[in-house]
């Protein structure tokens, strides 16, 4: 008995130098797959449990456990001996200098012409307008009959236009959107702004693009009057602008609307003295509007006798030309950063 007892402390003894010796992690992994497998020296201990009386075995299996369990914390031990010298190895080696300088990403912002659009979108949003947004390849049909522009009128000519086919064209202005809210709306009462690009074989010069952003404003409903439409040009010209900018109300003519309005602005490069970008007259038109046509309501299934409304269409790259002091259009399409960070130091 006293020798297998011996024995079992020989193999335990060999076992944990070993695991004591082991140098890394693989090889402390092959001492546990070697020598605690089920053909290992050690399992093959419990060959004696069958020559052994009841009280013997009792003794030797209590030994066979005690030598098991240290074998067991000798390689917990161990593990996280190895594991911690080489987290400390990689920490010596993983030096960080933090005086080096960092990466400097470029983070973007929106261009100044999307920001103005939002900003309006918002303040009419606040007014309890819905938005929509028409095509931008638009029909004959939408963008001139529907408001009351037949295929003989002269008002074409004003917006001689990119044509894909007799029938279908880059839209002139974001009108269109006006019919095509009403056909949506069959009859009922709405307010509704419409945003888009718009394309019009133009001058093109410091006020002028061949594409160029608006925003059309719709209400149509009981009683709306001019009163109406001038307290809400207002209300929205000052909350773009502020209270100091002096704005100007110009009859005019528009096709779709009866009477029809233009509305300028006091210019923000010579605070209305009159410089090149005003062409001196001290002011800068941003938007026509008017009392929608009866003609137009009509087309669309509104009876004027019963309904009536206001509209308008205002120049994003003008308003963002006024807000930020830039003095040529072309500047919006060149997306020069250094340009566009300027235009952001606000007045
Ligand atoms: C129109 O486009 C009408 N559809 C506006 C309207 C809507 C009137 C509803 C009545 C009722 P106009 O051509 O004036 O109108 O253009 C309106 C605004 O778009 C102008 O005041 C100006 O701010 C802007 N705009 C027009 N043409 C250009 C262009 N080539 N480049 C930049 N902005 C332009």
């Amino acid at each position: 008995m006293d020798q297998i007892l011996l024995e079992v402390t020989v193999v335990k003894e060999e076992i944990l130098n070993l695991i004591k010796n082991a140098s890394d992690e693989i090889a402390l992994k092959n001492v546990r797959e070697t020598h605690l497998s089920k053909k290992s020296k050690f399992a093959s201990l419990s060959r004696y449990f069958k020559d052994l009386n009841k009280e013997e075995r009792a003794i030797f299996g209590e030994k066979i456990n005690q030598a098991a369990k240290e074998i067991d914390l000798a390689f917990k031990n161990k593990h996280d001996e190895l594991f911690f010298a080489a987290y400390q190895e990689r920490l010596a080696k993983e030096k960080i200098d933090l005086s080096l300088p960092g990466i400097n990403y470029q983070v973007g912002r929106l261009n100044p012409l999307r920001k103005v659009e939002d900003e309006i979108l918002n303040i009419f949003v606040s007014m309890g307008y819905e938005v929509y947004e028409g095509p931008d390849i638009e029909s004959d049909y939408y963008n001139f009959e529907r408001m009351n522009i037949p295929s003989d009128h002269p008002a074409r000519e004003m917006q001689d236009s990119f044509y894909f086919n007799p029938a279908l064209l880059l839209r002139t202005h974001t009108s269109p959107a006006q019919a095509r809210m009403m056909d949506a709306k069959k009859g009922e009462p709405f307010k509704v702004v419409c945003p888009g690009k718009c394309y019009r074989r133009d001058d093109d010069d410091a006020t002028h693009s061949h594409q160029f952003m608006q925003i059309e404003g719709l209400v149509v409903g009981h009683h709306i009057s001019l009163a109406d439409l001038k307290g809400t040009l207002e209300t929205f010209l000052k909350a773009i602008f502020g209270e100091k900018r002096e704005i100007r109300l110009r009859g005019s003519y528009f096709p779709f609307t009866e009477p029809s309005v233009e509305v300028d602005i006091s210019c923000a490069h010579c605070l209305g003295k009159g410089c090149s970008l005003c062409k001196d007259s001290g002011y800068i038109e941003i938007l026509g509007a008017g009392m929608v046509h009866p003609n137009v309501l009509r087309m669309s299934g509104y009876d004027p006798q019963e309904y009536s409304g206001f509209a308008f269409g205002v120049g994003i790259d003008r308003v963002a030309m006024l807000k930020y002091g830039i003095s040529d259009i072309r500047d919006l399409y060149q997306n020069d950063l250094r340009l566009f960070n300027n235009f952001y130091q606000e007045r």
